[in-house]
Order: structure tokens, then sequence, then C-alpha cells
């Protein structure tokens, strides 16, 4: 018997311009091909995700309340809203879902401005650095954190 989860992918603002704009600092894959990997990632571990972009900070916000209920954790590339949003910050906090926060490059090689995240502190973890696959390695690591923890609960799938 495996457990089942439905993971909340969320990315945030000019993310829908990857692939095709600055690929040395963020690579050439893009936001769809990412979107299928993930689909095909989960897919391999039983899981499902729902995969969400917007450049709209209330549009995330209102993806994440809309979590509740029928997402078990959260995947998200909050772009700059990290270093600015206490309300995805709150929200994340308020739906009470375990979140893995990924970045395509590593934040602490760059400017100072993108050395703190709102959300690092009320994430499970930070996966920094590793372009497309710093999401493969969250998404892992948030199906592995879910399936320690719901044993014998509503996680599981039959
Ligand atoms: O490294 C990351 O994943 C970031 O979350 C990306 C954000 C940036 O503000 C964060 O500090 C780190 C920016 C995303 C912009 O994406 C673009 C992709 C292609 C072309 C232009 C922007």
């Amino acid at each position: 018997v495996t457990s089942s989860f439905n993971i909340l992918v969320l990315h945030g603002p000019n993310l829908n311009l990857l692939g095709l704009r600055e690929p040395e600092i963020y690579g050439s894959t893009t936001l769809a091909e990412i979107d299928t990997m993930l689909a095909r990632v989960a897919g391999s571990l039983e899981c499902q995700v729902s995969c969400f972009q917007s450049n709209h900070e209330g549009a995330l916000l209102d993806a994440i309340h809309g979590a509740r209920g029928d997402c078990q954790g959260i995947l998200i590339n909050a772009g700059a809203y990290t270093h600015t949003s206490l309300a995805l910050r709150d929200g994340l906090v308020g739906v009470g879902l375990p979140v893995v926060e990924v970045h395509l490059s590593n934040l602490y090689k760059r400017e100072v401005f993108r050395h703190h995240s709102h959300i690092a502190p009320i994430a499970l973890g930070q996966i920094s650095g590793f372009g497309a696959e710093s999401y493969r390695l969250g998404l892992q690591a948030l199906i592995h954190h879910l399936r320690e923890t719901s044993a014998g609960s509503a996680g599981m799938a039959g």
C-alpha cells in the first residue's frame, strides 16, 4: 500500500519567462517543461501535482487558500515575492500545509537582497541553486516527508 498525495506547485512572478530570457542565470528549460517533469516524477511516486504560475501576489495567495482540503503539501518558487511578501508567508502558515521552498538559482551567490527569504523560516526546507533540478529534489523531499508523517492517517490511499 502506497500513500498518494496531491501537491500544489506554485511559480511566482516572471517565471513564465523561463527558457525564453536570461538562460545564463535561469537555464534553458521552460516552465511547461518543468511542470511536465514534475508530473512525471509525481506519477512515478503515485502522487499528483497541480501546477500554477502567476505574476500576481493575490492570485498566488488564492491558490494557497484553495489548496486547503485538496492538497497535502505545497512546493513553491515564489520568485521575487520570496524576498518581499509577508502575505504569502502568512497564507502558507494559515493553510497549515507542509511547504518546501525551491529556487533555480543559488540565492546566496547573488545580490544581498536575495539572501533573505520570508518563506524559509516557515518551510520544511529550501533547495536553491540546481536549476530545474531544484524542483525535482524539492518534490521528492516533500513527498518523502508526507510519507514519513502520514502513516495510518488521511494521506493513505488504499
Ligand atoms: O532563482 C529563483 O528561482 C528565483 O526565485 C527567481 C526569481 C528571483 O527574483 C529570485 O530572487 C530567485 C526571478 C524569476 C525571474 O525569472 C526569469 C526567467 C527568465 C527570464 C527573466 C526572468
